[in-house]
């Protein structure tokens, strides 16, 4: 069955922009039309872009792209992250790694940056899938000297950084949803968790996970996933380099750092706002502890979200998922 894969590489590498269709390859690899999906499944699931056309048949639009770290660093512009670099193939989670690696003594500005995670996660014990060669999934450590209470501002200064990073790069303009999501006209383009070392009341080290669904075509999106997700593929119709990619994020991510360090919160947060569209509307904020309706009218300077009930009450969201009205 190998042998079915190198020949369908080979009969597109040999038919470059022609459309070659499922009877086509069956009959050219002597093998059945079921096994000839199978492969081409098995070949976007290796990182091969194809298009799927009704009638014509299939067409490679590229073969699998690697990060290399070497990229990341090439022409990097900043002091110290993303210099300290830890590339995996295959990992269950970056973040188990960088909580390691932090735990070890890394340096600030280390991140961890992986082609696949198997046991990916989100917050709430979530799941986040993260498929081979199509994502930016990767930890980044950080280790400011601030209260374990102010934790969720770099939540949200990375949100910022991401938003940044993407729109330079590649010019898709992702809106922030607060804390931690962001969306391409509603859908999720990427999520980011924190997680933290720390004593009773100082942080140590915060690990901050992020993931950026990349080259994914739809097909490559879990079947419960397609309606509520989206690449940057998919919002562009264009593959792109990874590693340039995470460069962007990494530059905008210490300059925004290093203001924060300097001047505090507040600049972040007015840009924050202006990413955001959870403001300003009517959303219902899913805690722990039940749900609170209301009209979002802001964050504080600790990055908690405020909500206004329909008795003016307001309330403080820590931590919660929200849902707009469309
Ligand atoms: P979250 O809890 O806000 O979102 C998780 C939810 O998002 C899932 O329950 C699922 O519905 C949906 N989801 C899962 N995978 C995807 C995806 N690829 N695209 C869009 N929606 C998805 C968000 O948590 C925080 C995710 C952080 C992921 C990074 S990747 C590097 C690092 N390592 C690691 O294990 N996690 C972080």
């Amino acid at each position: 069955s190998s042998d079915i894969r190198k020949g369908l590489i080979e009969a597109f590498t040999n038919s470059p922009d022609t459309y070659l269709s499922g009877e086509s390859l069956a009959e050219l690899l002597g093998c059945s039309r079921t096994a000839i999906w199978k492969h081409i499944e098995a070949l976007r699931k290796d990182g091969f872009i194809l298009e799927a056309v009704r009638k014509k048949g299939y067409r490679i639009i590229s073969s699998p792209e690697k990060i290399v770290p070497n990229k990341i660093l090439f022409g990097l512009n900043t002091k110290f992250t993303g210099r300290n670099i830890y590339f995996e193939e295959s990992v269950n989670s970056t973040q188990n790694i960088a909580q390691r690696l932090a735990l070890e003594g890394a340096e600030e500005g280390t991140i961890v940056v992986a082609e696949e995670q198997l046991g990916g996660r989100g917050r709430l014990e979530r799941k986040w899938q993260s498929p081979k060669y199509k994502g930016i999934w990767m930890s980044l450590i950080l280790k400011p000297s601030i209260p374990i209470m102010k934790t969720p501002q770099l939540t949200l200064l990375t949100a910022v950084a991401v938003v940044q990073g993407i729109q330079e790069v590649t010019g898709v303009q992702a809106d922030i949803k607060w804390p931690n999501d962001l969306l391409v006209n509603g859908k999720k383009l990427t999520g980011i968790l924190t997680e933290m070392q720390a004593d009773s009341d100082r942080v140590h080290s915060l690990i901050i996970g992020i993931g950026i669904n990349v080259n994914q075509q739809l097909e490559d999106f879990a079947a419960e996933l397609q309606p509520s997700a989206t690449s940057i593929y998919l919002e562009t119709k264009t593959s792109w380099d990874r590693a340039k990619i995470i460069q962007g994020i990494m530059m905008h991510l210490e300059k925004l750092y290093l203001l924060y360090l300097e001047k505090g919160f507040y600049p972040i947060k007015i840009l924050w706002e202006s990413y955001s569209i959870s403001l300003g509307q009517k959303v219902t904020a899913n805690t722990l502890n039940g749900s609170i309706v209301g009209f979002a009218k802001g964050i504080t300077d600790d990055g908690v979200l405020l909500l206004e009930d329909e008795q003016g009450v307001i309330h403080s969201i820590y931590s919660a998922d929200i849902l707009m009205e469309t």
